[in-house]
């Protein structure tokens, strides 16, 4: 071992660890064969959990479509209750939760806790939603008419979740389905099944503590296989991926083919423009967080950094500076910034990445280094490019912030929309004619876009997801409820004579 080797927890701690959460929810281990825990702490696999059959898959969509029969006219605010006292339990094993998150995602404790408070705040907006699933009235043309929308329950969901956040995109999904009327269908991530056994247990609880249907939430652990189950599956009318973009090409058709729908939360390639006028102190640590935080394992990380000349060296510097000194380690030490990568796939695809950015120009300014002995720790990497290269059009979901710097703000906009991604961006910027230039029709293509705040941490209230190759999918706040209901036009004629639309006569 050199002296980057590390303090860890011994795989026995780590183990116990995840019994106590998982006693803590009152679930029970599936033990048996097909799926493996592992952690990324130390990389050690865990425990060996029995997978979900195909055959098993099939049932439980049957189930879930029986529950969807009687869910689907109980009133809305009762579906409500259900969220709000999953919300409770959630907020009783907070901790049990994000400890798990950080046992399988390498999430830093108050990263983790955030997770976890994602998933709170997404049930509280969900319980309001439930008394909020408006519809409108619209003008009709024709005397003695009512033209009307309403939303009704839209059926089975399939949700689709990665590692990264292993609960809150699922709760962000289950919170809008259920109060929808919707049942939910789980395949979580291969990386991340305790977490997940323990997040559906509380759910499981509520819905008994409620007596709701018993077949609203089922969790498919396994892998490939069981989400090919629910994509080609007619029943589930809904698919919620969220993953790469490679996945999402797969899935988006598979669905479409059979007329479901889908709603996708595919790659990123985030960027940050930083224009003269800015805050450098304010953007500073804007930037760090967004590029080296979850190190560098959200879809909304910032990847790129567009820098106007003029403070590029100084920015870059102090970039450099607090890189140096980001504690990269346990993620269960409350001392530690950056914990793990996933995997040592994750590892390698960084290590290949910065390889390919040396060959097309680039400068490795800082970091890049693995660390030695066991689980995937790297330094965060801040690397000048000369331009907007093949490397830097990609994700690569590990930290690496690649740098490129402008003259003229049309080019630094035209720079971020220039990638297949749209999900993340923001402008560092204290002239507000720059701000609004970077929010107008014109301006960022993304789906999110922010001023003096970094790429990452949205917050549920707002619709998340983006553009172009990030699929298009809308999830959270906002009006994302609609995707899990469909929509009932209708026109009621209170007239007692037959009037036709557009004046035609007939008859
Ligand atoms: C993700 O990385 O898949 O905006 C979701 C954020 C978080 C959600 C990220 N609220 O960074």
């Amino acid at each position: 071992m050199t002296d980057t080797a590390l303090r860890l927890p011994t795989r026995d701690d780590l183990r116990e660890r995840a019994r106590v959460s998982l006693e803590r929810v009152g679930a029970v281990l599936p033990e048996g064969e097909g799926l493996t825990a592992r952690t990324p702490v130390t990389g050690d696999a865990l425990f060996s959990l029995r997978a979900t059959t195909p055959d098993e898959v099939s049932s439980a969509v049957g189930a879930a479509a029986e529950a969807f029969v009687a869910w689907r006219t109980t009133p809305p605010p009762v579906r409500g209750e259900l969220v709000r006292v999953f919300g409770d339990l959630l907020r009783e094993h907070r901790t049990d939760l994000a400890d798990l998150v950080t046992l399988e995602a390498g999430k830093i404790g108050s990263e983790a806790l955030g997770e976890v408070q994602e998933m709170i705040d997404i049930c509280d907006l969900a319980v309001g939603q439930s008394r909020q699933l408006f519809g409108r009235t619209i003008a009709s043309e024709r005397p003695g008419h009512r033209l009307a929308e309403t939303w009704h329950p839209l059926g089975v969901v399939g949700v689709i979740s990665a590692f990264n956040f292993p609960v809150a995109v699922w709760a962000w999904n289950t919170a809008n389905a259920l109060v929808c009327g919707d049942p939910v269908l789980w395949k979580p991530s291969e990386a991340t099944p305790l977490v997940s056994i323990a997040a559906a247990r509380l759910l499981e609880r509520a819905i008994e503590a409620v007596d709701a249907p018993r077949g609203l939430h089922h969790l498919l652990l396994g892998d490939r296989a069981v989400g090919e189950a629910l994509v080609d599956d007619p029943r589930v009318a809904l698919v919620s991926a969220t993953g790469s973009t490679r996945m999402g090409r797969e899935v988006g058709p598979r669905v479409a083919a059979r007329f479901g729908r889908s709603l996708l939360e595919l790659g990123g390639n985030n960027a940050a423009i930083v224009t003269p006028s800015a805050d450098l102190e304010l953007t500073l640590r804007g930037v760090v967080f967004a590029a080296a935080g979850t190190a560098g394992q959200r879809c909304t990380t910032l990847r790129r950094l567009i820098v106007h000349r003029d403070v590029a060296d100084e920015l870059v510097d102090r970039i450099a500076a607090a890189y140096r000194s980001l504690p990269i380690g346990d993620p269960y030490d409350e001392k530690t910034l950056v914990g793990p990568l996933v995997n040592a796939a994750a590892a390698d695809a960084m290590t290949a990445a910065l390889d390919r950015a040396r060959a097309e120009g680039g400068e490795v300014v800082t970091g890049g280094r693995r660390l030695d002995g066991p689980g995937e720790y790297v330094e965060p990497a801040l690397v000048r490019m000369p331009g907007q290269t093949g490397v830097v059009r990609e994700e690569t979901f590990a930290p690496i912030l690649y740098v490129l710097t402008y003259d003229d703000f049309d080019e630094a906009i035209a720079l971020q929309n220039d990638v297949p991604q749209g999900l993340s961006s923001s402008v560092f910027t204290t002239d507000q004619a720059e701000a609004e230039r970077f929010l107008a029709a014109d301006g960022s293509d993304c789906g999110i876009a922010n001023v003096n705040i970094g790429t990452s941490g949205a917050e549920i209230g707002g619709a998340f997801g983006g553009e172009k190759e990030t699929g298009g999918g809308r999830e959270s706040g906002s009006d994302a409820w609609k995707a899990y209901m469909r929509r009932s036009t209708t026109t009621v004629n209170y007239s007692g004579h037959l009037a036709l639309a557009q004046n035609v006569s007939f008859l």
